[in-house]
């Protein structure tokens, strides 16, 4: 016991190994987690939070949700990668539960979601070339503003955001941007016959958690059909449950021409990415033209369906629907306590977010460096000391997300968290 207990890492010790051996991609909240379980997670110290960012949408599921786990341990005891060079007995299984599962008739399995976006863009091309007739190397894909689907190099060739995209150059040709809920924008730019696809997150994540009006997704859909052009989901924050619906397309009955999903589709176990279209689209890419080492993996077939199943089983739709009425209609009582302080709370079900001003701040009002950005991170430290994690994006906007599988109880604990720490600023 002695032993075990002198290798432990304290957070000192891993923030600075951090520091010094890895990459300065981030700027994580400081504190260190090493256990996960349900809505909860622990940091190395054993102090217990509530985790309301849910790994960006990837542990819809909870953290170590026992089926998926299980799932993957006995699928890792057996066989866990075999290359598409042969076939195994996992992923036709596989492939046929996802497509049944979301209605379509193929699937191209990939691992994290940025090759999922990859994916969709590279087959919505090929599509446009062999299906739709347009001339090669002019097809356009059509993404937009404060869209976020990655961090390689073509998905960021699709990004306005200056972080995302400085000094990265050059970037990939063909991806044009249009104002998000903005449908005149894309009746217009649809007028161009060489576009193969437009690629959208049914709610912006990163941009903040953007809901766009009720309709848009439908006149989307439909603007794409009549002009001939692939309609491409983005699932893989706004998909599996996180909005109240199976796939956030459904509260507009939106099937998309293709679907990427990614994050909870492993439960956060590790990274599995699909990308699902019928047959038209799908069978334009042959043997040979697309793939990698670990798509479709034994273990990511296992492990998916078991992260899928929960999802029905425990009714983690149904919960983030109700539950994210809860949280939503909360945090709008919260705001009218704070109205200078908080511009606006917006979300749909778990997937929700408040837009923070530090002019609206008694605090911050009366300390130097007052700017909002800092006023956020000063917020989530003050929420991480009250044993709530939650970050934010952008500089104003504070996300809130869940794991699916809280419960009522859970929840307004952590709304009275919320409450008590806004009062402090
Ligand atoms: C980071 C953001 C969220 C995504 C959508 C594709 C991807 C993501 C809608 C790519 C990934 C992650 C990436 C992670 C933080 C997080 C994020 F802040 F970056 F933008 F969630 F909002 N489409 N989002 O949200 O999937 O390749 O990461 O598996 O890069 O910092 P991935």
């Amino acid at each position: 016991m002695n032993e075990v207990m002198t290798n432990k890492i304290n957070s000192q010790e891993a923030i600075a190994l951090e520091d010094k051996y890895g990459a300065h991609n981030y700027h994580p909240l400081p504190v260190v987690l090493e256990r996960g379980e349900g809505v909860y997670v622990w940091d190395v110290d054993g102090k217990q939070y509530f985790d309301f960012l849910a790994a960006y949408s990837a542990v819809n599921q909870g953290h170590c949700h026992p089926k998926i786990v299980a799932a993957l341990l006995k699928q890792a005891q057996k066989l866990t990668l075999t290359s598409r060079a042969f076939y195994n007995d996992s992923l036709g299984e596989y492939e046929k539960f996802i497509t049944t599962y979301f209605g379509y008739d193929k699937v191209l399995p990939m691992n994290t979601g940025a090759e999922g976006v990859e994916t969709a863009i590279k087959l919505a091309r090929k599509w446009a070339y062999e299906k739709k007739g347009v001339p090669e190397n002019e097809a356009k894909i059509i993404v937009c503003d404060g869209n976020f689907h990655g961090r390689t190099i073509t998905v960021i060739s699709a990004s306005k955001d200056t972080e995302a995209r400085k000094n990265f150059g050059p970037y990939t040709p063909g991806l044009f941007s249009i104002p998000y809920n903005d449908i005149s924008a894309l009746e217009n730019i649809l007028k161009d016959t060489t576009i193969a696809g437009f690629l959208i997150e049914p709610i912006q994540g990163e941009a903040g958690v953007i809901v766009p009006d009720e309709g848009y997704l439908k006149k989307c859909y439909d603007l794409c059909n009549k002009n001939n052009v692939l309609f491409i989901a983005d699932e893989i924050q706004s998909g599996l449950g996180r909005t109240g619906k199976i796939l956030a397309c459904d509260h507009e009955n939106v099937h998309a021409d293709i679907l990427i999903l990614g994050k909870a589709l492993s439960g956060g176990t590790f990274p599995v990415s699909a990308v699902l279209a019928n047959d038209e689209i799908m069978l334009c890419i042959k043997p040979g033209q697309h793939g990698s080492t670990y798509g479709g993996n034994p273990m990511a077939c296992k492990v998916s369906i078991a992260a899928l199943k929960v999802l029905k089983e425990e009714q983690l739709s149904e919960n983030a629907e109700r539950l994210g009425k809860l949280l939503l209609n909360e945090l709008k009582a919260i705001q009218l306590e704070h109205p200078e302080l908080i511009k606006t709370v917006r979300g749909k079900g778990l997937m929700c977010a408040m837009v923070i001003d530090y002019k609206g701040s008694k605090k911050y009002l009366q300390q130097k460096n007052n700017n909002t950005s800092s006023l956020a991170w000063d917020i989530c430290i003050e929420f991480m000391k009250n044993g709530l994690l939650a970050k934010q994006t952008k500089d104003d906007t504070i996300r809130f997300a869940p794991p699916l599988v809280i419960t009522e109880e859970q929840l307004l604990i952590c709304i009275s968290i919320i409450r008590k720490v806004i009062k402090l600023f």
